[in-house]
């Protein structure tokens, strides 16, 4: 990859709808950043239909950035355009006028990425005994985890309603706003899929190989029942506290072990109803993964019943 110019396109077309000009951002603090981008927490004054100040976050990208990954910048802004539910990030507005960084504004989610939010209470957890009773407020509980299940799937349920297929689905992508609310993220790799029902991949740097299904792995094809089996990696993630997937397992080997019937193993502290799940987000065959819906409709039983 060649350097480029750094990313402050005149490009594409202001909607004004949801263009803020950059003057409205004070940027507080970087929250985060990968290889081309990063996530910068700011507070905003008078947003589009949000009078007085926000906090929230940006994204936006690094001076190495090249054009596509500018292009998926401004497709997830596109994207995110569409979209309105509570259990997917919402839009709040962006700089895309020439003369600066692009800056798409998102929701601010207090409590972070959910894997990284599993990872910092598995401490209190293992510790419980040791700790006092107000620490454990902050404890996870199997309730917790159900729930978690639970919003995801009506995101994601939501987002194959609109005919939007994820491809990134993970714990990493998943954002925990202040009362554990859930919110799926990251819709860099996602791709409408209006037209054309199975997205073809370009090729691309980095694949998410341990959550992608073997079709995805071995022809490119993405669809909502691809998204399940990413969906039935997140569950796992969900139940061992943020752990990596298939620990010890080089990726080069992953695809023939699915294709030979392998799959990771019952977690220990996992029941056996979820662990049938799991499975079935792990069909070998998409048709016989569920469907978004179901899980919902499943989980929603399985918080009733309390187990
Ligand atoms: O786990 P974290 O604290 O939560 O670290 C990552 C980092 O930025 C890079 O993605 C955090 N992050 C991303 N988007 C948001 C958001 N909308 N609200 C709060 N934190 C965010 C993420």
């Amino acid at each position: 990859r060649t350097p480029v110019e750094p990313i402050t396109s005149n490009q594409y077309e202001i909607d004004p709808k949801w263009e803020v000009s950059r003057g409205r951002l004070m940027v507080e603090e970087c929250l985060g950043e990968g290889e081309f981008g990063r996530v910068l927490k700011a507070t905003a004054r008078d947003l589009p239909g949000s009078p007085g100040f926000t906090t929230v976050a940006v994204k936006t990208l690094k001076d190495n950035a090249g054009s596509s990954e500018l292009d998926d910048l401004m497709s997830e802004y596109q994207l995110l355009k569409e979209v309105s539910h509570p259990n997917v990030i919402k839009l709040l507005g962006a700089c895309t006028a020439p003369g600066g960084p692009i800056y798409i504004i998102i929701e601010f989610c207090g409590l972070g990425s959910l894997r990284a939010y599993l990872r910092r209470h598995r401490n209190i957890n293992s510790n419980s005994e040791a700790i006092n009773s107000f620490q454990k407020v902050n404890d996870i509980s199997p309730r917790d985890i159900l729930s978690f299940a639970w919003q995801i799937s009506k995101g994601m349920a939501y987002l194959t309603e609109i005919k939007l297929v994820h491809r990134d689905l993970a714990a990493r992508n998943i954002l925990l706003a202040t009362g554990k609310v859930c919110k799926i993220s990251d819709f860099g790799l996602t791709r409408d899929v209006y037209e054309d029902d199975t997205y073809l991949k370009k090729s691309r740097g980095r694949v998410p190989v341990k959550w992608m299904a073997p079709e995805s792995l071995s022809d490119h094809i993405y669809t909502s029942k691809s998204d399940v089996w990413s969906f039935g990696i997140v569950l796992w993630e969900l139940v061992t506290l943020g752990s990596s997937p298939y620990p010890g397992i080089a990726v080069q080997n992953l695809y023939h072990l699915l294709k030979s019937g392998y799959r990771m193993q019952r977690p220990h502290n996992c029941s056996e109803q979820l662990y049938e799940i799991m499975n079935e987000c792990w069909s070998g065959s998409p048709s016989e993964r569920p469907s978004f819906t179901y899980l919902v409709d499943k989980f929603e039983r399985m918080l009733e019943d309390g187990s």
